[in-house]
């Protein structure tokens, strides 16, 4: 069952599509195998390390997340189904030309954890799909719209194998792309997040400033007082990974609010609603400390919040604790 099969089938369940989510879905995953091979070059082909050196060709070397948005860019454009990008890389969103608008809305950070591509630690593509809801005066409102809003988000994480995981709202899948067939293949159908896990992902380095409930969660994950086992630590500190172990193994991953950074650091649009998007469609949930991260109202396309997302229950065990800070204030 290849990715574009897969969402073939899905498309004959809507009889009244003309096909649109199709063909952008499937723009989106030229641009995920095309980012893949370059990633998995990078060290040849000498793309690491900053814009501006030149390679052995005397060509002007992109770094690979500069080049990866200029793949995702022209790929959504020149699909001829979207309308407004907004892309972790540019400033400002995109209004697609007129001559060239479809009916979509797509936010997307190219290459996630970019930070971490010298050493070889997994990085991925985030992507998250409104549907415009005036097609005649298409304005920046179209993807200030709350998560659950959205009509698909997903993910492309590569590492070891090239693995993009996807939701249109009515569950979660995960393909693996064949190099040698070139396609993503359904490699794990119908993806369920365990009720409950043994693992918390937390960047400890920021325990000094984070406020009471997020400092009593990860306590009880290390001294538990119900006579549980520790909870185990995995930090990748590239959340496209640390998110899809998160989805297979359970547990939950944050990235909390502190003194330092109120709204902690990851992006509303395209990391936290998407990676929210995926954990709710996988039976988990999503929590941004005060509400249920689906339902926040960006103001600024590139605004932050704090995210506490994974295992139903362990997601609820810290929302008990900011609700129990929250009367006694
Ligand atoms: P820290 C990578 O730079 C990133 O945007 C996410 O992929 C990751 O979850 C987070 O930042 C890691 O941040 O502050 O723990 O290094």
């Amino acid at each position: 069952m290849t990715i574009t099969r897969y969402v073939l089938n899905e498309q004959t369940k809507h009889p009244e599509s003309r096909g649109d989510f199709t063909i952008l879905l499937s723009h989106i995953v030229l641009g995920c195998k095309y980012v893949c091979s370059a990633v998995n070059k990078a060290g040849l082909a000498k793309l690491l390390g900053l814009a501006g050196e030149t390679n052995v060709q005397g060509e002007e070397q992109k770094k690979l997340d500069v080049l990866s948005n200029e793949v995702f860019v022209n790929a959504l454009t020149s699909s001829g189904r979207t309308c407004i990008l907004v892309s972790e890389e540019d400033e400002e969103a995109t209004f697609v030309e007129p001559a060239l608008r479809g009916k979509y809305c797509v936010v997307f950070d190219p290459l996630d954890g970019s930070s971490n591509i010298d050493c070889g630690v997994s990085i991925g593509t985030i992507f998250g799909i409104y549907m415009v809801k005036d097609f005649k005066n298409v304005t920046l409102d179209e993807v200030l719209q709350p998560g659950k809003n959205m009509v698909a988000a997903g993910y492309c994480m590569y590492g070891s194998s090239c693995t993009l995981v996807l939701s249109a709202g009515s569950g979660v899948n995960g393909f693996t792309l064949d190099p040698s067939l070139g396609e993503y293949i359904l490699t794990h159908p119908d993806i369920k997040i365990p009720k409950k896990g043994k693992i918390y992902s937390v960047n400890e380095g920021n325990a000094k400033n984070w406020d009471g409930p997020t400092t009593k969660f990860v306590e009880k994950c290390k001294f538990p007082t119900d006579g549980s086992s520790p909870k185990s630590l995995r930090y990748i500190g590239s959340m496209v990974a640390d998110v899809h172990r998160t989805l297979l193994y359970g547990g939950i991953f944050m990235y909390p609010g502190d003194k330092k950074s109120p709204d902690g650091k990851l992006r509303v649009l395209y990391e936290v609603f998407p990676m929210s998007f995926l954990m709710e469609q996988a039976g988990g949930q999503a929590f941004t400390g005060k509400e249920r991260a689906l339902d926040l109202i960006p103001k600024k396309i590139h605004e932050r919040s704090p995210v506490f997302l994974g295992s139903y229950d362990d997601v609820e065990d810290i929302k008990a604790l900011y609700a129990a800070a929250a009367k006694d204030a």
